[in-house]
């Protein structure tokens, strides 16, 4: 099923006029009306009648997170506030979040891109949807409710926490969607599963999840454990919320982006140079609708690949590849790059270890150290300490062999790691700057 037949299969020719047109205007605009933009293009030398095509795109500077931060909190608006009809912000790590704000036209945009998503997964008018997204600043809640009252599903607003009273509404209400967070799919079966009910047996067909970095392995353990099919749906508050991208259910494999909406490109994130076709690189999104705040070139710090072979599914709009982290995440470890999703895809590959750990790196004396704690399940935990030390070595190893890098593993006691309602924090740091 398609939303928006008419956008959502236009020709490629048709597509990338359209995306070389609103692009043209969008420039012209931000030049216009944001003082940051006109110092940023003036200052690389770039007039917004030189952008004709999409190639001159590459011909614009880039715009940063601290572009963000040093224009808080309104220093982006391209719209007066009195056009601005929503505020939300993203809390980041450190100091002052970033904020956005969104004009009428670009709520209708984000729930038309939303309904898209939602129908691209396989949600329909008759579904009910449990969006345990958070409601607030964070984009999560209000972006899927607005999408899922539009193709007509009936939306339970639960936004995220009280996990005892999630399950019941969504047993007792017959929930058939579930939007999450995958790291709290997971809990949700935990959770159930302690209550002795098998969420398996509710009526859950479907879980859209995003909002953090999972893997493929991961996908295959809350489909089993879970008992849905598990969708992909990607996204991020600087360029609109959740709906930039959304895996469809035919092929299951790559988030197609909603490219009369945006254009990205992938560049090599420590030259900045735009990369062929196909590479894996640093995600960059430019935005040719919003209004409030558009994003020109904007560095997501997201790593992944553009897909261009034609989907199945008969969309035109190209995918990304499943996000293989933040290079901000990025961990170097004694000089080796590791990215948490691959020792994620060691852990889920590894019978009686669970999906649920953590990274910890420190350092001694001059050298980096890596513990990945990790729970194993009732059954391996109870065994003899002969076979814990056995799962604990055949797991270093296999790590080992992926990155080239030994670390400590720590097998821990079921549900000794903390679960989040929200985005699971994987990594911890402890190493002085
Ligand atoms: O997380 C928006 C969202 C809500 C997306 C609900 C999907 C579902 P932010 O809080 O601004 O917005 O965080 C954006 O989260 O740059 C990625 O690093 C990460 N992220 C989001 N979706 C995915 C995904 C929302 N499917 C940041 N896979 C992004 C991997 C994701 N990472």
């Amino acid at each position: 099923m398609i939303w928006n037949d008419e956008f959502e299969t236009l020709p490629r020719e048709a597509l990338e006029s359209l995306q070389a047109k609103r692009l043209q205007r969008v420039v012209e605009r931000v030049y216009a009306t944001v003082p940051f933009y006109q110092q940023h293009f003036d200052a690389a030398g770039i007039k917004p009648e030189k952008i004709r095509s999409l190639d001159d795109l590459q011909r614009l500077p880039f715009t940063l997170k601290q572009d963000m931060r040093d224009n808080y909190p309104y220093g982006l608006f391209a719209k007066p506030l009195d056009q601005i009809v929503r505020i939300h912000a993203s809390s980041g790590t450190t100091g002052k979040p970033t904020v956005v704000g969104y004009t009428r036209r670009d709520i209708e945009n984000w729930t038309e891109l939303m309904a898209r998503s939602f129908v691209a997964a396989g949600a329909h008018r008759g579904d009910i949807l449990h969006n345990a997204y958070g409601y607030g600043l964070f984009t999560g809640g209000l972006g899927a409710h607005y999408g899922a009252e539009k193709i007509g599903a009936s939306v339970i607003p639960m936004s995220g926490g009280n996990t005892k009273k999630q399950l019941m509404i969504m047993r007792d209400f017959g929930s058939t969607i579930l939007t999450c967070t995958p790291s709290y799919s997971l809990y949700l079966a935990e959770a159930a599963a302690e209550e002795g009910v098998d969420i398996r047996d509710f009526k859950l067909r479907i879980g859209i999840l995003g909002a953090e970095p999972w893997s493929e392995k991961m996908r295959n353990e809350i489909e089993a454990k879970v008992g849905i099919k598990a969708i992909d749906i990607y996204g991020l508050s600087e360029i609109l919320g959740p709906g930039v991208g959304v895996e469809c259910i035919e092929a299951q494999s790559g988030l197609h982006i909603w490219e009369d909406h945006f254009i990205p490109e992938i560049i090599d994130p420590n030259t900045g140079v735009v990369l062929p076709e196909g590479e894996q690189g640093e995600l960059v999104i430019t935005t040719i609708t919003k209004e409030g705040i558009p994003m020109i070139r904007y560095r997501t710090r997201d790593i992944t690949r553009i897909i261009a072979e034609p989907c199945i599914c008969g969309r035109t709009h190209r995918r990304l590849a499943r996000m293989c982290g933040r290079s901000d995440d990025m961990l170097i470890i004694r000089g080796v790059n590791v990215y948490p999703s691959q020792i994620e895809s060691v852990l889920m590959g590894i019978d009686g270890i669970e999906p649920h750990y953590v990274l910890i790196v420190d350092r001694e004396g001059s050298l980096d150290t890596l513990e990945v704690q990790v729970e194993v399940n009732e059954q391996v935990f109870s065994d003899e300490i002969k076979v814990l030390q056995s799962l604990s070595r055949r797991t270093e190893k296999e790590i080992k062999d992926l990155l080239g890098i030994s670390c400590r593993i720590r097998l821990v006691e079921p549900k000794t790691i903390a679960r989040s309602e929200g985005k699971a924090q994987r990594v911890i740091d402890n190493r002085p700057i």
